[in-house]
């Protein structure tokens, strides 16, 4: 079986597996050595190439996922012997150091460019979050990029030819659901935690070949209103949570969470639906389904079943998933009238840090008294809590100081912090009282 795809302009076919990672064969098949590999697991964005137009991260994106797209790496960028734009502005602006993750910064920058109408310091600063560069020199990087928006053909496309290629979509990995046996099946959707999984993992998906892939599925992917309600496909990606104007609308809160996942990189191949299933507790979606009285929709490729959220998660990085089931979309009820909603994520870090603590929560308010109250926290427990004592301390009252108090201290009851690498136990109760007095005193 073999992959087609446009790489920088021109028609290419490789028969490497379908879950060969991206930057190892444009590096070892066709040579192309500009991506380089930092980390392998989609932190440091050395291996940044654009999917579509998207920066992604090659190291988390299987072959057969670039089945009928377009990929543009570094080398494709400049047109001919002139460099683009955003090249020759680093190269003039010094925001290149020693190179290694050069590539990759041009790349999410001509992104941004092409993407952003006013490209300003805090837009280029964040469209770069996902390209960590261990010689640090961010100032006259950001400096550079902000040169290059200056530039009138800043856009223009490059290569010879950047148009997506006319061969068929999805031959490499099989799509149909109700042909698929799911409970043989290595279900993937944007791979960034299959493939950040390390060679163990690839080496199960070269050994398998059992792949499913769950972004090619329509089924899976489409955002509406329904009946009153807003229906998310499973693989909708994190980017387009963010983007997607019924979601900005109706759920900001949602909108702002996905904002808050990883990197660009990381939110233009990252899933609602692959969040959950994956379960961790630090997963930052997971709080803000449960605030928002999400629910489910579970299919087996013949019959679905609907679970409430709050009982989705059963334990440690467990779900109510059984072999051969899988995540068809989400079931959100629109706001009421005088809804108020809350979310904070605290971390090491605005972008590209794992949630130390994370709390959301939904406010209904009547003539200043609380009526209703969901609050959820993140990475403070083996699964994400739905604090039902700190919301009950609510109702009936207005939110003032003695309420925000009464219901932190209630909040810290309802959890069971650990220690690990990133905080102690003891910070994650601290900060979790402190986000929950402040969550009720914004509604002041
Ligand atoms: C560098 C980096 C930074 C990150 N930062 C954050 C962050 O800040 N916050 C955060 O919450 N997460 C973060 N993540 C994790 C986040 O990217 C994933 O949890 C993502 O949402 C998983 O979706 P996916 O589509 O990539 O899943 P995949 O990797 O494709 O799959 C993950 C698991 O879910 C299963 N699965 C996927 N879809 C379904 C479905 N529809 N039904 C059943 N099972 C399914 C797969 O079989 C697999 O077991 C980060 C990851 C990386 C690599
Ligand atoms: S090698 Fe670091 S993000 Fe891919
Ligand atoms: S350019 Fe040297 S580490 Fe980034």
């Amino acid at each position: 079986m073999t992959v087609s795809f446009t790489l920088n302009g021109g028609r290419v076919t490789s028969a490497a597996a379908a879950m060969a990672r991206l930057l190892d064969v444009l590096r070892d098949e066709f040579d192309l050595t500009g991506a380089k590999e930092g980390c392998g697991e989609g932190e440091c964005g050395a291996c940044t190439v654009l999917l579509d137009g998207d920066p992604v991260c090659a190291c988390l994106v299987p072959l057969g996922q670039v089945e009928g797209r377009t990929v543009l790496s570094v080398e494709g960028l400049a047109r001919g012997a002139e460099l683009a734009p955003v090249q020759r502005a680093l190269l003039d602006g010094g925001g290149i150091q020693c190179g290694a993750c050069t590539p990759g910064v041009a790349l999410s920058a001509q992104a941004h460019l092409e993407r952003c109408a006013q490209p300003t310091r805090s837009s280029v600063n964040e469209a770069l979050a996902g390209n960590i560069c261990r010689c640090t020199g961010y100032e006259r990087i950001t400096r550079s990029v902000l040169a290059a928006a200056q530039c009138e053909d800043r856009c223009a496309k490059s290569g010879p030819d950047a148009s997506p290629s006319d061969a068929p979509a999805g031959a490499a990995i099989e799509e149909d659901l109700s042909a698929a046996d799911l409970s043989k099946k290595i279900l993937i959707a944007g791979g960034t935690d299959l493939l950040a999984a390390g060679p163990a993992a690839w080496d199960r998906f070269r050994a398998g070949g059992e792949v499913l892939d769950l972004s090619k599925m329509r089924d899976l992917r489409g955002i509406g209103l329904v009946a009153e309600r807003v229906e998310i496909g499973a693989a909708v990606t994190f980017a387009e949570l963010r983007r997607h104007p019924l979601v900005r609308e109706h759920l900001p809160m949602l909108a702002q969470v996905a904002g808050l996942i990883g990197s660009h990189q990381i939110q233009n191949r990252a899933t609602i639906g692959g969040n959950m299933a994956n379960a961790s507790p630090a997963g930052d979606s997971l709080p803000v389904l449960l605030a928002l009285g999400a629910e489910v929709v579970i299919g087996d490729g013949e019959n679905e079943r609907c679970v409430p959220y709050a009982q989705f998660h059963t334990g440690y990085r467990q779900t109510v998933l059984t072999a051969g089931e899988l995540i068809l979309r989400l079931s959100l009820p629109l706001p009421g009238e005088g809804q108020h909603w809350f979310l904070r994520k605290v971390g090491t870090r605005a972008a590209q840090a794992i949630s130390k603590v994370l709390l959301a929560a939904c406010f209904e308010l009547r003539d200043g008294i609380v009526v209703g109250a969901r609050l959820a926290a993140g990475s403070v427990a083996a699964t994400p809590v739905l604090l039902d004592q700190a919301a009950a301390v609510c109702i009936g009252q207005r939110p003032q100081e003695e309420l925000a108090r009464r219901a932190a201290t209630q909040a810290r009851l309802e959890v069971k912090p650990m220690d690990d690498l990133r905080s102690s136990a003891r910070y994650r109760s601290h900060v979790l009282g402190r986000l929950v007095r402040r969550g009720i005193m914004s509604l002041r």
